[in-house]
Order: C-alpha cells, then sequence, then structure tokens
C-alpha cells in the first residue's frame, strides 16, 4: 500500500492555544466569555477549511462594463463575502465598544479576533482600519459625523456594519506622508479631492480616512488635513474615483488593495483644515495594535499546524514530536509566541484602559508600548511561519497545501502600518515626550518583582539586565544623532523583546499560582536563550562601507 502523508489538522482554537485560556481567565475572568470563545474555536476551524477551499479565489476588478462605460467594480473572494457576515455578528470590531465588560472590552474584542481572523484571509485589514476609524472619529470631537458613521462601523448587524479603509500612501511614500500631493479645493460648501492613492487596501469599504492638503496651506505634514469620504453614491457608483488597479502583491492576495485616482471626490473635513497627521494618529494606535494581534494569532496558528504535522509525520522510525532536534527547534518558536502574545495583550489591555478613563501612567506607557509591540511582533510573525513551514518540510512549500500564504502573509506585517525602521524612530520620539522610559521600566520591573517561583528568577534578571542596558546606551547616545538613529532598532528591539521576557515572568507566575501549569514558565526560561539584549555600537563607518 502506497504511503500518503495525513495533512495537519486543527483542533479547537481556544482550548489548543497555550496562552489565550490563561490569559482571558486571568484579564477578564469571566466563565461566559471562555464558552464564547470556545464556540468561535470551533468555528476557526470550520473556517480553516472553507479558507483552503478558496485558496484559488483572488479579488478582481472589472472597469468597464460591455457598454463602454467605466464602472470600477471590484468582486472579493467567497471566504471574504462570508467574512464580513462572520466579522460583524461575532462582534470583531463591536465588542470593543459594546462596554459590556468595561476596560476588558478590548482584551474580550480582541480575544475573538486572535481566535477567529487567521481562518479569514486578512479580512484583519479592513476590520482594524474600521475600529481605527471609529477611535479615531469618537476623538475628532465631530459630533455629526459620529452620530453618522460609528453605529454603523460598531454594529454587530451584517446589513448596517460599514468597514472603513484608511488611505495615506501615496507615490510620493508611505512612511514620509508629509510629501502627500493630494489637494482639497472648496466647492461652494462642499470639499473636493485632487489626486493619486498609491495603497489603499481593502477598497471595497463603504468610506475611508485619508489625509489631502487644502489648497493654500503650507508643505509639509502640518499643511495637510484629515477628511472622509464616502466612496459610493446611492446608487453605488464610485464617486468621482477611479481605480486604476489592483495590485499585484507577494501575500495578502484576498485583500483587495489598489491604486486610486480621486477626480473631485466629495469628502468632509474631521476636524481643522491642517494638522491631518495629528489628527489620524488614533487610527494609527488602534491598526498598529491590530498588527500586533495578528501578528500573533498568525504566529499561532503556524504553531498549530506545525505541532500537529510533527504529531502525524513519521520519519527515520520516529514521530517528528519524538524526535529531540525538531521539538527543540518548536520549542524555541513556541517561546517566541509567548512572548509576543503577552506584548499585543498587554497594547490591547492598555487601549482598553485608557478608552475608561486611564491614567497619565497608562498614557506614557502606551504611547511607547504600541510601536514596540507593532515592531517587535511583525518581526517574530515572520521568523515563525518560517521555520514552522520549514518544520513540514517541502509541503511546507508547496501552495495548494496552503503553508506558504501563512508567510507570504505574515511578510506584511512589518511593513504596512510603519516599517520596523519608522516605528523604531517613532519610539524614540515617543520616548522623548518623557515618562515614557520610566513607564517602560516600571512595567517590566512589576512584573520581574512578581516573580516568586526559583524557576523565573533568571529571566526576570535577564528581563531587568537587558532594559538598564537600554536606559544606559540611549542616555548616552541621545546627544548623538548618529549613532542614536544607526542603533534605533536594535533599542527598540530590546525594549521589546525585554518587555516581551518581564510580560512572560509575570504571566507564567499567575499561571502557577492559579492551576495553569508550569508551561509559561518554561516558554520564559526558553525565550532567554533565543536572546533578549541586542543593543550594541556596530560601527557607523562599516555599515556605510557595507551598505
Ligand atoms: C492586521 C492589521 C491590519 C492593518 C491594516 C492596515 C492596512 C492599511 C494600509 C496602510 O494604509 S499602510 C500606511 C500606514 N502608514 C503609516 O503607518 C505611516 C508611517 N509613517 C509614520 O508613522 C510617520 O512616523 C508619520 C507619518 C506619523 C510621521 O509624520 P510626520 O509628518 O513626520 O509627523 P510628525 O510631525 O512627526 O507628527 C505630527 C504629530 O503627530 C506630532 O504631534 P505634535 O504636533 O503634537 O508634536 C507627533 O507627536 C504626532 N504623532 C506622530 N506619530 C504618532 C503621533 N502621536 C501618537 N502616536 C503616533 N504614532
Amino acid at each position: 500500500m502506497a504511503f500518503f502523508q495525513d495533512p495537519p489538522r486543527l483542533g479547537n482554537q481556544f482550548d489548543d492555544d497555550p496562552m489565550l485560556p490563561s490569559w482571558v481567565a486571568r484579564h477578564i475572568g469571566s466563565p461566559e466569555v471562555a464558552d464564547e470563545l470556545r464556540v468561535l474555536g470551533d468555528t476557526a476551524v470550520e473556517y480553516y477549511a472553507k479558507q483552503l477551499a478558496d485558496r484559488p479565489n483572488e479579488p478582481t476588478l472589472t472597469q468597464w462594463d460591455p457598454w463602454g462605460n467605466r464602472v470600477d467594480t471590484i468582486e472579493v473572494s467567497p471566504l471574504w463575502r462570508e467574512a464580513q457576515i462572520l466579522a460583524a455578528r461575532t462582534g470583531m470590531v463591536a465588542a470593543g465598544y459594546e462596554g459590556s465588560h468595561g476596560a476588558k472590552s478590548r482584551t474580550h474584542q480582541f480575544a475573538i479576533v486572535h481566535v477567529l481572523s487567521p481562518s479569514l484571509d486578512v479580512y484583519s485589514c479592513p476590520l482594524a482600519m474600521t475600529d481605527g476609524a471609529a477611535r479615531t472619529l469618537l476623538g475628532s470631537g465631530n459630533q455629526e459625523l459620529i452620530d453618522r458613521y460609528v453605529p454603523r462601523l460598531t454594529s454587530r448587524d451584517p446589513r448596517v456594519m460599514w468597514t472603513s479603509g484608511q488611505w495615506m500612501t501615496e507615490r510620493t511614500g508611505g512612511s514620509d506622508v508629509s510629501q502627500s500631493e493630494t489637494i482639497a479645493r472648496k466647492d461652494g460648501d462642499q470639499w473636493r479631492l485632487y489626486g493619486t492613492k498609491w495603497f489603499t487596501s481593502a477598497t471595497t469599504s463603504e468610506m475611508a480616512l485619508t489625509l489631502a492638503r487644502p489648497e493654500g496651506n503650507p508643505e509639509g505634514s502640518r499643511g495637510l488635513a484629515l477628511f472622509l469620504v464616502e466612496l459610493r453614491d446611492a446608487n453605488g457608483r464610485l464617486r468621482n474615483i477611479q481605480v486604476n488597479r489592483l495590485k499585484d502583491k507577494l501575500g495578502t492576495r484576498k485583500v483587495p488593495t489598489a491604486e486610486l485616482t480621486l477626480d473631485g471626490t466629495p469628502a468632509t473635513l474631521v476636524g481643522n483644515a491642517s494638522e491631518g497627521v495629528r489628527a489620524i494618529t488614533p487610527m494609527l494606535s488602534v491598526t498598529r495594535t491590530w498588527n500586533a494581534v495578528c501578528a500573533v494569532s498568525g504566529m499561532r496558528r503556524a504553531l498549530a499546524l506545525a505541532g500537529d504535522y510533527a504529531r502525524r509525520r513519521k520519519v527515520f522510525g520516529a514521530l517528528l514530536v519524538d524526535k529531540p532536534l525538531h521539538v527543540d527547534t518548536l520549542a524555541g518558536i513556541e517561546a517566541e509566541y509567548a512572548g509576543a502574545f503577552c506584548l499585543a495583550f498587554r497594547g490591547v489591555s492598555l487601549l482598553g484602559a485608557l478608552e475608561h478613563g486611564g491614567s497619565d501612567a497608562d498614557e506614557r506607557l502606551a504611547r511607547a508600548l504600541v510601536p514596540i509591540a507593532k515592531l517587535t511582533t511583525g518581526k517574530q510573525a515572520v521568523a515563525v511561519a518560517s521555520e514552522a513551514i520549514e518544520s513540514c518540510g517541502g509541503a511546507g512549500y508547496v501552495e495548494d497545501t496552503g503553508l506558504p500564504r501563512m508567510l507570504a502573509d505574515a511578510q506584511v506585517l512589518p511593513i504596512w502600518e510603519g516599517t520596523t525602521n519608522v516605528l523604531s524612530l517613532d519610539t524614540l520620539r515617543a520616548l522623548g515626550k518623557g515618562g515614557a522610559l520610566e513607564a517602560v521600566v516600571a512595567e517590566i520591573e512589576a512584573n520581574a518583582a512578581s516573580a516568586k517561583d526559583p524557576g523565573l528568577a533568571r529571566p526576570a534578571e535577564v528581563a531587568r539586565a537587558a532594559v538598564k542596558h537600554a536606559v544606559a546606551w540611549v542616555t548616552e547616545a541621545m546627544s548623538q544623532p548618529e549613532r542614536l538613529e544607526a542603533g534605533a532598532r536594535r533599542f527598540a528591539m530590546t525594549l521589546g523583546r525585554s518587555l516581551e521576557l518581564g510580560l512572560l515572568v509575570g504571566h507564567a507566575q499567575w499561571c502557577l499560582d492559579n492551576g495553569f501549569g508550569p508551561r509559561t514558565a518554561a516558554a520564559a526560561r526558553r525565550f532567554v536563550l533565543n536572546g533578549v539584549d541586542l543593543i550594541n555600537d556596530a560601527s557607523h563607518d562599516d555599515a556605510k562601507l557595507l551598505a
């Protein structure tokens, strides 16, 4: 009888998660939420099967109808159509706004996101921007826009719920948006936008927040203003928007990312007619938090499949799960997942706290932690996905197993929403506001100090030592701009890894004290071996010779 390898399968995506049940027990403490997530854990398995069946389908753009009319219709994949309904009903955005769990509502919402999003082909993208748009509007003080749009963005009714895009990137660049060329002109009382948006994810959304420069405003980012665009009129036609083409991307291929020309597109000013970058920063904070959670949930999916494969795949006379080297390899990436989980979900709990009257200390910590979490987890997601598909051998490299998509989709996480370097510089900017570095140190110290178990003593010490080294480095480099900038990524990553380890230690102690076992403590010990302190002063002259 010929041999056929059993493919990897998923178990319940709540119960099988080594981090989520204990985190939810600790930070929400509601058995009903655990029950809800367990049901969604099965839904995630059901949608994984649909995802595999839907694999060849990608969005299509039809620019012209048979009679020569420009129509620019985008059709999304069947799974995306289902995802829209599922996302609304399960409250993937709404749960964060309903307030049923007070400041813990964000943890509830992102636990749902964590369980479901790896099965939804990056439908997390429009959801993240929708969440960000709701938060931005709520913070704008523009009551008319809040009343009109927030109920739609946060609805659980799929017939009512709208999603929102976020159009920032132009041909001039995605990092330095100060060079944006889109112009806003007054036409009577109506603002109209003229320009090209180069990378607009999820162009099927009903609305978008975007930046444009009101005519006559000065150059630079302060001359930009924040606008809201409703994409279609009552007949479903795009309002002076042309879809030039869909992007041909390495991953996130189900996301209808497009290039758009705005040619007199009606738009509503959200706040002032300037300072648009500052006005859109709530959107950036929310989507970067989504990015971190989706990085973590993507790692979890890769590990679930790699772990199951190891229990099915026999080589050299034994299952992979019984091979010491294979087990050692998986343990290394499981520890990365555990650390990343703690950091991403700490960002989530801070977001919830701030929305429910959090303290100044929460505010300072959040401003630094958001870019740090985004940049650290984005890199980990790529490394973990790469290792996980390698652990499935050649099958991991063959498209119709569905496994390679995990790596291709992970690769966007360090790129969109601010690259690793842009976020490293943003970390410096955040720390420059004062009090934020102290807040990071205090967070690590509080968690390290909670470690009573002797097995956590060394991880606690490593976290403390790494952050101490980072503080000493930045204090010295502060007065040397070239050194500071060249080392900014190593610095930010060290803060990220110290935070992950510190939080892991704190959570491991809680798990030991509350019947969740020694696994998280093992993750903390293994995380230490993966390396935490990345600070060094690489020669900038050498770097210039090399680059
Ligand atoms: C699964 C997850 C899915 C997510 C889906 C998303 C798909 C979306 C696709 C995209 O649209 S990707 C494009 C996203 N683009 C970016 O993330 C932009 C990356 N670039 C940056 O983040 C730059 O740092 C930035 C554009 C913000 C720099 O702009 P400027 O022109 O140099 O602004 P400046 O002067 O530094 O900051 C203006 C104000 O905003 C300052 O406040 P003040 O005026 O009070 O001094 C800054 O302190 C403040 N600010 C900047 N960044 C901030 C911030 N405040 C809070 N948080 C931040 N991150």
